[in-house]
């Protein structure tokens, strides 16, 4: 049977600009209404504003409101934002932040229901539908990512493995023998699967895989075509965060130049994170998320902390549906040495222009006499090796080069013995930051 290669699933995603601003409108005054009259949380930040539910009236009046920050969370856990009885709520997820407690949120059955939907966008979006057979890598558990990618790809029809992450000599014999089309992980594991496929002496590239489906952390364009070249697949990005719903709050389609923002539930807005201004479409700022359906546990202006601009140009696949540019980081994974903003993302880039094989890396911040250190390690690969001692060391100068070429500052390259930096399952762990230690 032929399949169809792009299954549209809801109209939404089509609907002309001034109907999805009456119905974002609508769903807004309802939510703020919902939040006010059941949150005390929400109340109070409203009254401190002297805003009622009455008093908004258009999408002009959301830069009124207040806005929420993780701490919020963490100060009203476990249930403090819950804005439905428990007796109505059925789905837990909670996620670790770095320190302490995490934080936890809440769905009703009419909250799985929209994230369902939400994810059969996504995955319908990238070209996945009934008669796929998907292998769901993505961990199961607390972490909104297995899950969410679950359902959706059931609410599609489509087959599901549920393999969740690890065990990755498994993952890829599942891959073969059940001629899996396509895999929804984090990038990192999947360059991870990769490299492990390669060791088991399988081709990827020979398999019927065709999709990935990659997100909950930042990656490359130089990682994704890395992963395109080497498994033989066409690789998306998806984006969501716990608080507002897990996956499903934006993902690129086929035309893979951003990520359709699924607006009529998710409500995007930039802002400047030092001002707190609202940016104009096209200005890179903070992403602040407001969501329209949930009930059991509504968001404000939720301070994201990703750092994209939404696209003004009309997307070629049709949709109407708002874009981000693909996020490459965050206002708080940045590190600042000796005064130099540096992302993360700036290394891998450097990294990957050097090599196209990704190596392992891991980014060591380290404290010596007052004075800030950056040392990155990278894994030599096998086609990186040689057992000239000259040409470890030209490779060495290249890499050191090239990063400092984009951060400018001084860096320490060390490479290191296959299988030295630790590999992750979910969300790779790139920076280890020794300075406060
Ligand atoms: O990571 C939800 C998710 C699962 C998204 C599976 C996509 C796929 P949290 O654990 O709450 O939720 O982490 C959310 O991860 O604020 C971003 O900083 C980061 N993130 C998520 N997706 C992307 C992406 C899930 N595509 C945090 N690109 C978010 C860059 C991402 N960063």
């Amino acid at each position: 049977m032929q399949q169809p290669l792009f299954n549209p699933v809801s109209s939404t995603d089509y609907l002309p600009a001034p109907k999805l601003r009456e119905l974002q409108t609508e769903r807004f005054a309802r939510i703020i209404r919902r939040a006010y009259e059941n949150v005390p949380f929400f109340r109070k930040r409203m009254d401190d504003r002297n805003r009622t539910p009455d008093s908004f009236r258009s999408l002009e009046d959301v830069a009124l409101l207040p806005f929420t920050v993780k701490a919020d969370l963490r100060e009203t856990y476990p249930f403090g934002l819950f804005a439905s009885p428990l007796k109505e709520i059925v789905r837990l997820h909670a996620s670790s932040g770095t320190t302490g407690k995490p934080i936890v949120v809440a769905y009703t059955k009419g909250d799985l229901a929209v994230w369902e939907e939400a994810m059969m966008r996504t995955l319908a979006a990238a070209g996945v539908s009934s008669g796929d057979i998907v292998q769901n890598s993505f961990g199961y558990g607390l972490f909104t990512g297995g899950l969410g990618a679950h359902y959706g790809a059931e609410g599609l029809g489509a087959t599901v493995i549920p393999a969740s992450g690890g065990n990755t000599e498994r993952q890829i014999m599942l891959m073969k023998d059940f001629g899996v089309t396509v895999i929804c992980c984090t990038p990192s594991y999947f360059v991870h699967l990769i490299e492990e496929a390669g060791k088991m002496g399988v081709d990827l590239r020979k398999l019927p895989l065709r999709i990935g489906i990659f997100g909950a952390e930042p990656w490359t364009f130089e990682m994704r075509r890395h992963i395109e070249e080497a498994a033989g697949i066409k690789a998306f990005d998806i984006y969501g965060l716990s608080e507002i719903t897990g996956p499903g709050v934006g993902a690129e389609c086929e035309c893979q130049c951003g990520l359709h923002i699924f607006e009529d539930h998710f409500y995007p807005e930039i802002i400047d994170p030092d001002t707190l201004e609202v940016l104009p479409d096209g200005k890179e700022g903070e992403l602040v998320l407001s969501t329209l359906s949930k009930m059991a546990m509504p968001m404000l202006r939720y301070r994201t902390r990703d750092l994209t601009s939404i696209l003004t140009e009309k997307c070629a696949c049709g949709r109407t549906i708002r874009r981000i540019s693909k996020i490459s980081h965050r206002s708080d994974d940045m590190f600042i040495i000796r005064g130099v903003n540096v992302f993360p993302s700036q290394i891998e880039t450097a990294i990957l222009n050097e090599e196209k094989h990704l190596p392992h890396y891991q980014i060591i911040l380290t404290r010596s006499h007052g004075l800030d250190n950056i040392e990155v390690d990278i894994e030599v690969t096998p086609e990186m090796f040689s057992d000239k001692v000259s040409a470890m060391e030209e490779l060495t100068q290249r890499f050191s080069h090239a990063i400092e070429r984009v951060i400018s500052l001084r860096v320490l390259v060390k490479m290191l013995p296959p299988n030295s930096v630790p590999r992750s399952e979910g969300k790779a762990r790139r920076v280890i930051d020794k300075r406060n230690l």
